[in-house]
């Protein structure tokens, strides 16, 4: 894979000699093109004065200084175990109260391993586990399940659970967050994903989701599982009732934990869906909020490796467009197994792309289609090997 910048630095400083743009604007692009680290303050002056072009340019120069000219994905499938939750989250379309039969599921034990059994012989590298914080699906519950995931599947890797659920699994079985996270490591629990972060400013939290775990027991137990040799993933609700500022304090609070770990794989701004929550009549972002927010996502987290676009939220051309503002990943295959978003008023009602659509989205927009392990390990690089034998190929990857 080449890593080559594909924007020169030349071109980009044609950008910052607009006349138009005020000092302060050049003095803080200046920074970003020399790699030099912004301060919250300048990143705040950047999100509220610079113009979506200057947003993109420096994100897109960032990009393809990190990842070249590459789009990554994965092939993967979602379990989600159940729907019910304990907790009541306003934004949340997908959670249905313990008591509430309709519209709910929990999976069994063994309906979970029919799932995994489902994709035996096809080539998928990930499961991804995460829904609804169920008291019945406590800490051995999952410890046994992913144990009979390995023992079916060694190879496949388990990333799984929010800190959200941790939170709660942790605390029902009375086990410190490091004891809880060395059990599931060592039931075969590979990675997390990045889930229940939301917003951290305390404020906003606790008028969107103000009974579950709290942004310090977030940070805490992400944290716990870097030094445990656990990475992981992070994400940020945006959107709904927060400023800039309160994203730029969320992010701040990811760099300066990364700086301390290097351990978060990729950053994933989920943009708020209004359908069917309590949370229905906030207005959902335009795609020029949702690019300029992405871009300053790859402008601020300097020490982040990666940015992803996770399509089945934002929509599979939306997701091509975000390319060019500093995502380099949009997530994976997928196959239908999710309902987060298309229950929250995604147009995704049906989320499934196979590998040959995932390349064909890349290809269309002059991209270099990756296919990766949940690590970032490359595994087939879709320009050095195309498809040839199109016909087998496609009945392959399909
Ligand atoms: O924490 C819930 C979000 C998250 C809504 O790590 C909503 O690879 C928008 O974290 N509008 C769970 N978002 C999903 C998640 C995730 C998804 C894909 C990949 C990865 C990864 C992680 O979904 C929740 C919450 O922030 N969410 N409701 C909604 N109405
Ligand atoms: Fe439960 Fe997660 Fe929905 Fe909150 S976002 S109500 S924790 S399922």
């Amino acid at each position: 894979m080449t890593n080559e910048i594909l924007i020169n630095p030349e071109s980009i400083q044609f950008i910052l000699n607009d006349a138009s743009l005020s000092d302060e604007l050049k003095r803080i692009g200046e920074k970003v093109i020399a790699a030099e680290r912004i301060s919250p303050e300048e990143g705040l002056y950047l999100y509220e004065h610079g113009s979506l072009g200057l947003l993109g340019a420096l994100a897109n120069f960032i990009r393809e200084k990190k990842n070249g000219d590459a789009v990554y994905f994965n092939r993967n499938f979602h379990i989600e175990p159940t729907n019910k939750c304990v907790f009541a989250c306003n934004f949340c379309s997908y959670s249905r109260l313990i008591q509430q039969e309709n519209e709910s599921w929990e999976l069994s034990h063994d309906q979970m391993m029919d799932i995994v059994r489902k994709y035996d012989g096809e080539p998928v590298t990930e499961v991804h586990i995460v829904g609804g914080v169920h008291p019945k699906m406590n800490l051995d519950f999952f410890c046994n399940l992913i144990r009979e995931i390995k023992k079916h599947r060694p190879d496949l890797h388990v990333k799984a659970f929010t800190a959200v659920e941790l939170e709660y699994m942790f605390r029902k079985a009375k086990v410190s967050v490091k004891e809880g996270l060395q059990k599931l490591k060592d039931a075969g629990m590979n990675s997390m994903p990045g889930g229940g972060a939301e917003i951290f400013d305390e404020e906003i939290r606790s008028k969107i989701c103000n009974d579950k775990a709290s942004s310090e027991e977030w940070l805490l137990i992400h944290e716990t599982a870097h030094q445990l040799g656990i990475p992981s993933n992070a994400t940020m609700l945006y959107g709904h009732i927060e400023n800039y500022s309160h994203r730029i304090d969320h992010m701040n609070r990811l760099r300066e934990l990364q700086d301390r770990t290097h351990s978060f794989n990729t950053f994933i701004p989920l943009k708020f869906r209004n359908g069917d929550n309590d949370m229905s009549d906030v207005p959902e972002s335009t795609i020029v909020e949702d690019m300029k927010c992405y871009a300053m996502s790859r402008i601020f987290l300097d020490n982040f490796n990666h940015i992803k676009a996770y399509w089945p939220m934002i929509g599979r051309t939306n997701a091509q467009l975000l390319l060019n503002f500093g995502v380099d990943d949009i997530d994976g295959t997928i196959d239908d197994t999710t309902k987060i978003y298309s229950m929250a008023g995604a147009e995704e009602q049906n989320p499934t792309m196979n590998t040959m659509d995932l390349v064909d989205l890349i290809l269309a927009v002059n991209r270099r289609p990756i296919e990766r392990d949940t690590l970032y390990k490359p595994i087939r690089d879709f320009i050095l090997n195309p498809i040839i034998e199109e016909k087998a190929e496609r009945a392959y990857l399909n």
